[in-house]
């Protein structure tokens, strides 16, 4: 490496493959990592231990792991460019997520809007792991001494906590971990479900959630069926507060088609829901068409996939195992002799 370059900052982020990749997955997040490829050292995987906080099949889990990465590859995430794996193969994020419990406090964690949701949403399995999983995140980030997190605006709480146990454990064994910063998109931030504006987009609420790999009848069908508003007015009108249903559609048309708010005011000025609806439905078609068109060509191809998910693997362990390494001589673990 050119040794007069700066060092690139570093980027890292991560899904959990308890389902299929979503637009909210691709607009909040995705979509942005391919952007910053150039820039910053990127890392990216499945999170796939912490989605074991919530029952998996594990037939299903596998073969979504393997999935969600053919997913981040049609969407433009080049291998070449950055790190992509599967955190359960860098054994490293569990062995600091353990650590980190231990730094972080109980209140803390039941704060978490997060554990809330998940806990009534999951109110038979309630687990140890669903409330302690900001710490396995924090290990996550804090390992590849990250400069930033892309994450969609849910994820701000944790990435503060994140920051929270960096800085508490700098102060008591001194600098240690970067402090990172969450790095949130201005449009797309915070899709909502196409069922239930009021709330996120999000894979468990299947009805008002398009896959990126919905064939284009259904991607079509779900936002015919959109819920809007039931306003008397019926315009095309950015307005979050009293138009949540047609501001999350005019969101959604904005992302897909680089148009301002204004300009889609203008478009569709006397025009209705009804025509609205199915024109963002085809925009969001033609966005999707190409990614899902690629991520079955790769999912075709378990030996290209098995080797970016090995080589990722490899390269993200050399990281963490030197994190790993100085975290334990800081805090009093013996050092290993073999
Ligand atoms: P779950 O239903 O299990 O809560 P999810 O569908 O919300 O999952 P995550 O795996 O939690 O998806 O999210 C992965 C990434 O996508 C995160 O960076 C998150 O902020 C972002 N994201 C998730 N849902 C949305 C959304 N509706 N709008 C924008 N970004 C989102
Ligand atoms: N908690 C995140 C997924 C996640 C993550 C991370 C995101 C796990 N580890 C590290 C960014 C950085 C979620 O539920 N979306």
């Amino acid at each position: 490496m050119d040794q007069t370059m700066e060092k690139k900052k570093v980027m890292l982020s991560g899904i959990q493959p308890s389902g299929d990749l979503h637009l909210g997955n691709y607009l909040g997040a995705v979509r942005n990592w391919v952007k910053i490829a150039d820039d910053y050292d990127c890392f990216y995987f499945m999170a796939d231990l912490h989605s074991i906080t919530v029952r998996q099949n594990p037939a299903d889990l596998r073969r979504r792991s393997v999935s969600q990465l053919a997913q981040y590859i049609a969407c433009g995430l080049d291998p070449q460019k950055n790190t992509l794996f599967i955190q359960s193969h860098v054994h490293e994020h569990a062995e600091l997520g353990w650590i980190l419990n231990c730094y972080t406090m109980f209140g803390e964690l039941s704060r978490m809007t997060q554990f809330k949701d998940k806990s009534a949403k999951h109110a038979e399995n309630i687990n140890g792991g669903l409330f302690t999983y900001p710490a396995l995140m924090a290990a996550d980030i804090l390992l590849y001494q990250s400069d930033f997190i892309p994450v969609g605006e849910d994820q701000k709480q944790h990435c503060e906590l994140t920051r929270d146990i960096a800085v508490r454990f700098n102060n008591l064994y001194g600098p240690t971990f970067t402090v990172p910063e969450p790095y949130i998109p201005q449009v797309g931030a915070r899709i909502m479900s196409l069922s239930n504006p009021s709330s996120k987009m999000s894979k468990s609420d299947p009805a008002g959630c398009v896959f990126i790999m919905d064939p284009p009848e259904e991607i079509a069908r779900k936002f015919k069926r959109a819920i809007t508003d039931s306003d008397t007015e019926r315009c095309v009108r950015y307005d979050p507060e009293n138009k949540p249903g047609v501001s999350n559609l005019m969101s959604i048309y904005s992302s897909v088609t680089g148009l301002s708010f204004d300009e889609i005011e203008r478009d569709f000025e006397g025009k209705g829901y009804g025509v609205f609806k199915p024109a963002v439905g085809d925009a969001v078609v033609e966005a999707l068409r190409p990614i899902r068109e690629d991520a079955a060509r790769y999912l075709a191809d378990k030996e290209y996939l098995r080797s970016v998910y090995a080589d990722g693997a490899a390269r993200a362990s050399a990281i963490a195992r030197k994190t790993l390494r100085k975290v334990y001589k800081r805090i009093g673990l013996v050092e290993k002799p073999f």
